[in-house]
């Protein structure tokens, strides 16, 4: 089968720019250097029109998707999120899960444990926009735009000790909103984590915001983590706490399944999950077969995170 994909520059703008941006944009035709690859992050952009939205940040042109941007509808209508339920049309059932007040607790090997506020986090953190590959080990991806800001800076304002190796996410469990917790032989609350090394690296992305608004509860709404180069379930949702710890988490799919889902999970092609082959994937909305690529496209950010870890399963 010959597959070809079109390169970044063969998208049109209409195709890799929603329309908010685009409008944004125009706004920022003062700052138009800043969106040129390679150049320096832009931040702090004032967003265009009378209603300030929180969520019309600038775009981050340095992880191009090389592929066209999925549909707003198809990315926040199609998900995996358990604690609604084992379906992918889960996205009506979770308007019921309360986006606001909403805290997040970062605790264990920090120097100050902190209960944020996720308003406080909005207004603190250095907002950007990133259009990202995302891949799910079923085999469907989708090319998603998410706003949020690098997990260092989160982590940051915790100040993780020396001795904190490893970083633990907690999805909330909101018994009241997410029938899926019913299901009690599933081991909730949601968990799941990265190296302390993996949350340092430039792509470990915290997201607050999709398609330039707030982050649907569906897609893990109000704040959830991106790992892109890793398989979709390392990415947890409505996050209520992280914890720096020493020891290496077992996550919630791990704790089902061990044979089938590790610690590492990043995406390789090569490496066949015991029920699906990787070597292509499923794009939403045009249901187009592509070729699956190792780190997700990602490598040149992150392949040095696991030199000298060739013995470890570091895929799925
Ligand atoms: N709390 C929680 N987080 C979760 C999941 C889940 O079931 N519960 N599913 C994971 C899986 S398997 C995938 S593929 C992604 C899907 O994210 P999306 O719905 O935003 O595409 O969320 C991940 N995060
Ligand atoms: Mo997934």
């Amino acid at each position: 089968m010959n597959i070809r994909i079109p390169r970044g520059w063969e998208i049109p703008e209409r195709l890799a720019t929603p329309e908010s941006v685009v409008l944004n944009r125009r706004a920022l035709m003062g700052a138009s250097a800043m969106l040129l690859p390679g150049a320096a992050l832009a931040q702090g952009a004032a967003p265009a029109g009378d209603a300030p939205n929180p969520m019309a940040a600038m775009r981050n042109t340095r992880f191009r998707p090389d592929r066209a941007v999925t549909a707003e509808r198809e990315a926040t209508t199609y998900n995996n999120f358990y604690e609604f339920g084992t379906d992918k049309g889960i996205s009506r059932l979770a308007q019921r899960l309360p986006q606001r007040p909403w805290t997040l607790r970062i605790g264990g090997m920090v120097g100050t444990a902190q209960d944020l506020d996720i308003d406080d986090i909005i207004r603190r953190m250095p907002l950007e926009e990133r259009v990202l590959r995302m891949r799910c080990v079923e085999g469907w991806a989708m090319t998603a735009v998410y706003t949020g800001f690098p997990l260092s800076e989160l982590l940051k304002l915790a100040a993780p000790t020396s001795a904190a190796k490893y970083v633990v996410f907690e999805t909330a469990a909101d018994r009241a909103n997410m029938p899926g917790l019913r299901q009690s032989w599933y081991p909730w609350p949601y968990k799941e984590g990265c190296t302390i090394e993996e949350a340092a690296n430039e792509m470990a992305f915290v997201v607050v915001g999709m398609y330039g608004k707030p982050c649907p509860p569906q897609n893990g709404g109000p704040i959830r983590v991106v790992f892109p180069w890793k398989y979709g379930f390392k990415h947890g949702k409505s996050l209520a706490r992280i914890t720096l710890s020493d020891q290496r988490p077992v996550s919630y799919w791990e704790q089902i399944q061990g044979s089938e889902y590790g610690f590492w999970a990043n995406v390789n092609p090569e490496v066949p999950h015991p029920r699906w082959s990787q070597a292509t994937e499923r794009l939403l909305g045009t249901n187009e077969r592509v070729p699956t690529r190792i780190f997700n496209g990602y490598g040149e950010f992150v392949a040095d995170l696991y030199r000298g870890l060739e013995r470890e399963r570091l895929w799925a």
